[in-house]
Formats: structure tokens, sequence, C-alpha cells
């Protein structure tokens, strides 16, 4: 019987990972965490604990008295928010992580899932269908951080046997929880604001290609890598994955075939020197070696379901 803590389940992933942990795994098995109050739909669709994950002494209480056998560790700084205050992310960033995994180690966890980014990656990699193996010469607070974690990773498995998984999630686009604060927010905030003002303000370029995934496509890949068999795995760092990559001209124009009047004028901020430093499409030929990673949406049937969505929200007066 798996017992699962998840931390960071008000954010943007934890709000619909983990009602989905809890459809697979039953409601009582996913005790929910953050250092805030979470949807109305988690805090009492199962249990839900307010936990500072830099608190080591609650987290191993936490864990402890649960009888936790896999954490999901989704708590962070983004990119955007981590370069207004480097040290302070950092620190969150980094201490949380080595908070849990030394938990893994001294409980003797099944499993740790916690993300990296395509944000490992920096201005000297290749851009286009970036590898799984190649240069990584992060610049921002937040893709150093991830590097970092990535390593301490492999350290915790190789010298400890923690079994650790991670994806490089690209851009996620989802409908239930605002983006937390990165660069490629918005993807997201470009929905809301088409349907609610008709025009939106980018704060990248028109021609930034950046690579994206609808939450659905991330949820489903992140479950299926933890639950792929340890042995079929070769990476105990962090698998790249690709969904889809576009710019802003492009998805601008798919939201037109819904909503006609959309107008999206540019204003570029300090995003966009970390959006330039990111690949603009990955090769994720490793993850659908080891774990048969796949997607279903593109382009068009994310927005389709966006708009669809966010326009249902809307007219029932919940935005
Ligand atoms: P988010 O900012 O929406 O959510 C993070 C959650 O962590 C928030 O609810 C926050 O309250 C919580 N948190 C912050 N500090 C905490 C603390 N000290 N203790 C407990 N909880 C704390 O972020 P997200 O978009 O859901 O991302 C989750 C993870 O996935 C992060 O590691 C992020 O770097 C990674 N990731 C996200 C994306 C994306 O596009 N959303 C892409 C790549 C990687
Ligand atoms: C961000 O923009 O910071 C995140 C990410 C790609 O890691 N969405």
């Amino acid at each position: 019987m798996e017992k699962i803590l998840v931390i960071g389940c008000a954010g943007q992933i934890g709000s619909e990972l983990t009602l989905e942990l809890r459809r697979i795994y039953g409601n009582s098995n996913v005790i929910a965490s953050d250092i805030k109050p979470a949807s109305q739909e988690i805090m009492e669709g199962g249990p839900f604990e307010i936990l500072d994950v830099l608190d080591p002494h609650r987290l191993f209480g936490t864990v402890a008295r649960n009888k936790i056998t896999q954490i999901y560790h989704l708590a962070a700084i983004l990119s955007g928010n981590a370069e207004k205050k480097p040290i302070a992310s950092w620190n969150i960033n980094m201490t949380s992580l080595l908070n849990v995994l030394e938990l893994g180690r001294e409980l003797e966890l099944k499993k740790i899932f916690w993300p990296s980014s395509i944000a490992v990656f920096g201005p000297t990699t290749p851009r286009e269908n970036t590898p799984q193996y190649t240069v990584m010469e992060p610049n921002t607070v937040y893709g150093i951080s991830k590097l970092a974690g990535e390593r301490w990773l492999e350290y915790y498995s190789n010298k400890f046997g923690v079994d650790t998984r991670s994806i490089r999630y690209p851009g996620l686009i989802s409908n239930k929880t605002e983006a937390g604060g990165g660069t490629t927010d918005y993807a997201v905030e470009i929905y809301y604001e088409a349907i609610k003002h008709g025009k939106y303000e980018c704060f990248l370029n028109k021609d930034t290609t950046l690579p994206m995934m609808y939450m659905p496509d991330a949820i489903k890949a992140t479950i299926d890598l933890m639950e792929a068999e340890k042995s079929t795995l070769s990476s105990c760092t962090s698998y790249n994955i690709a969904g889809v990559s576009f710019n802003p001209q492009e998805i601008s124009s798919e939201i037109k075939k819904h909503i006609p009047n959309f107008s999206i004028s540019y204003k570029p901020d300090f995003r966009q020197a970390i959006a330039d430093s990111w690949p603009k499409s990955i090769d994720d030929s490793l993850a659908k070696k080891d774990w048969n990673h796949s997607i279903k949406y593109d382009l068009a049937n994310m927005t389709k379901d966006m708009v669809d969505t966010i326009k249902e929200k809307f007219t029932k007066g919940l935005l």
C-alpha cells in the first residue's frame, strides 16, 4: 500500500497532480501539504496539512506519522520570481530538496519525485532539439538550482540507493491554478486575458519560441515515470520531455480562431533574457525509450480545451 505526500499541493502542478494521485491511490492515501491553503477540493477531499518543507522536524513528523512511502516534492521558486530574490530562492529550492532527500535516506522511502526544468539549459546549449545529455551552463538562479538539484538526485541515488525520479518539465499550461511566477507564464495568462478582456500585453517578443506542454500530458508523464519499473530507467537525474513548441505570435493566431477579435501587443521585460537562454525544442527520445513517454495535446487541441474551459468558468462568474 502506497502512502504519498505531496509537498506544494496548492501550486500550478500540485493542484492537479494531487487530485489525480488521489483518484489512483485513494483519497486517504495521498496527504496534500503546502505552506498555504489549497483549493477546497484538495483540502476537503482528503488529508491536508500546512507544512513548511524548510522545517526538517515538521517534515519528519508528517512523514513518520503518516507512514509515507513516496514524496512528490513540488515546492520551489520559479524562474521569474527567483531573479527578484536570488539568495532566498536558492535557499528555498536547495534546502527543501536536501531536507526531502535526507528524509528519503533516513526513512528508506520507496521513491521521491522532484521536478527539474528546461531551465537547466543555458545560452551555450544547442537550442534546437536539445539533447538529454549536452552542455548545461544555466545563467539564472532558478536554472542553477535545478541543475544542482539534478546532481543531488544522482548523488543520493548512487551513494545511498534512494530511488529518485525527475522530469525536466517544459513550460506548463493549465486552467485550474494560476502559474507560479515563471518565464513561460505568458502562455497561461494569454488565455485568461483573451477571454476576460479580448487582448493581452505579452512580456516576451513575438518570435520567442519555447518548449511547452499541456498539464494533462505533464501529469500523465509524471505518474508514468513514477510507476515505471526501476530496471527500465537509465537516468536517476532527470528526463527531457517534449510537448509542443510555439511562440507568442503562433499561440495568438490559434486563439484568434476561437476569439476573432483578440489582439496581442508586446512589451518584453527581464524575462526575455531568461527565455532567450532556454531551448526552443527538446529531444525526448530517452523518455520515449525508457518509459514510453507520449503526449496527446498539440497547440490546436490544447487551445480549444483552454478556451472552452476558461470561457465556461467566466460565464459561471467563477473568474
Ligand atoms: P507553483 O509556484 O505554482 O507552486 C509551488 C507551491 O509550493 C506553491 O503552492 C507554494 O505555496 C508551495 N511552497 C513554496 N514554498 C514552500 C515551502 N517552504 N513549504 C511548502 N510549500 C511551499 O509551482 P508549480 O508551477 O506548481 O511548480 C512545481 C514544481 O515544478 C517546481 O519545482 C517547479 O520548478 C517545477 N516546474 C514547473 C514548471 C511549470 O511550468 N509550472 C516547469 C518546470 C518545472
Ligand atoms: C518557469 O518559467 O520558470 C517554469 C519552468 C519552465 O521551469 N515554467
